[in-house]
Order: structure tokens, then sequence, then C-alpha cells
């Protein structure tokens, strides 16, 4: 099932759009207005972030992960996920630009990001659920996209409902919040589409042990 955003005009451009995903919180922000142009967004970014191709633990092993990667948030903000612990970069000022938007549209409060670069249409990211414990029991979770487009797909995590897949258009804007990570892994399929590259950051609140749920 795909789901298609009802309008992309410029009156709309603000508008968020819930997605229609039961025991799901996901509202999607198609075309959002931004400090600055995408494509300016996506080229200082791709230029000035030291990207990193890492290894992590899947199934037992250590396997390098088939994207770039990079960790920037406030002091303190480690993440661990899959075998691999991350300790925060500072925020560079386009970051920090593209953050107060975030909050802004968002009502949310970010400490970090996981920026993703997908270099062609065979970088990807396996289906997932962001769920550990320093992102709290309702994960909070606000992802920008710059550059291509890519698909977005969800799986329910034990019901057998159709996947659903959405289009993930540059310069969106999509939150997931609530149930989303207990109940939806999403991930981002490789494509043979020819396709150019792309740059997600992923926005988080990594808790201190003493807020966790
Ligand atoms: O690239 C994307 O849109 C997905 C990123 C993602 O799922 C993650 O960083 O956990």
């Amino acid at each position: 099932m795909s789901f298609e955003p009802a309008s992309t005009d410029l009156f709309a451009r603000n508008q968020a759009e819930r997605l229609p995903l039961h025991g799901a919180e996901i509202n999607y922000w198609p075309n959002l207005e931004w400090p600055l142009p995408q494509a300016a967004a996506f080229a200082r970014l791709r230029d000035e972030i030291a990207w990193q191709q890492q290894s992590i633990q899947l199934f037992g092993q250590f396997r390098p992960q088939p994207r770039l990667t990079a960790w920037h948030g406030d002091a303190g903000t480690t993440y661990t996920y899959s075998g691999l612990t991350l300790e925060p970069v500072p925020w560079t000022p386009l970051l920090t630009e593209i953050r107060r938007r975030v909050e802004a549209v968002s009502g949310h409060d970010f400490n970090s990001v996981l920026l993703n670069f997908y270099r062609d249409g065979q970088d990807s990211m396996g289906l997932h659920s962001d769920d550990e414990a320093e992102l709290g029991p309702k994960p909070c979770i606000a992802s920008v996209s710059l550059g291509a487009p890519r698909h977005l797909i969800f799986k329910h995590r034990r019901k057998k409902t159709p996947r659903v897949r959405i289009e993930l258009a540059p310069g969106s804007l999509l939150l997931m919040a609530g149930d989303t990570q207990r109940n939806w892994r999403h991930g981002i399929p490789k494509t043979q589409r020819d396709c150019g590259p792309r740059i997600n950051l992923t926005f988080r609140q990594i808790l201190h042990s003493q807020q966790r749920g």
C-alpha cells in the first residue's frame, strides 16, 4: 500500500498529513519551508560533515553499514545501537538552524541527530524500530529528507497487515511519535532506479538514565 500526500501545493506547505497506520502516530510535511533551499542544505551537509562508514552487529557478525553516517548532539548524548556506541560531535551552525526549524514545526525538543548519507540506490537501511532505552518508552523522531527521493517502508511488528510505502520528498519532514516504534518497523530498501544521493537527518531526544521510563 502506498501513501500519497493529498497536496504539495504552496498554500499547504506548512500543513502536516497524518499517515493511516494503525497504532502509529506519524505526521508528514511533504514540502516544508526551510531557512535555506533543500539543495543548498544538501550540498553543505555533504561537504561539511565528517561522514564515516561504521560497522554494526547483525546476526552476531560485524558488517559495514550500507550507507555513511554521523552523530551530532549536545554533550553527553551517547547513543548505542546494534553494537555500535556513538559519541556526539558538536552541532554545526547549519544543523542548529535545521534543528530550530524542526522544533518549531513539530513542537518537540531534540538534543541529537543521526545523519545518513545514501550515496546511490544501492545504499539502504534495513527494517528496524528505533526503540533503544535511551529514547524512552515513546520515542519521538523527526526525520528530514534532502536530495533524491527514496521510499520509506513500514512493516507491522506482529500483524500480517500490508506494508505501507511512502516516497520521502526532498525538503520533507516526517515525525514518528507515540507507539510507532513499539508497533512498526521502518526501513529504506535498495532501489534499481537510477537514483542520486540522499541525506536524511533523524533528530532524537536522548534521555539520561534517570529520565527513562
Ligand atoms: O533515511 C531514512 O529516511 C530513515 C532513517 C532511519 O530510519 C533512522 O535513522 O533510523
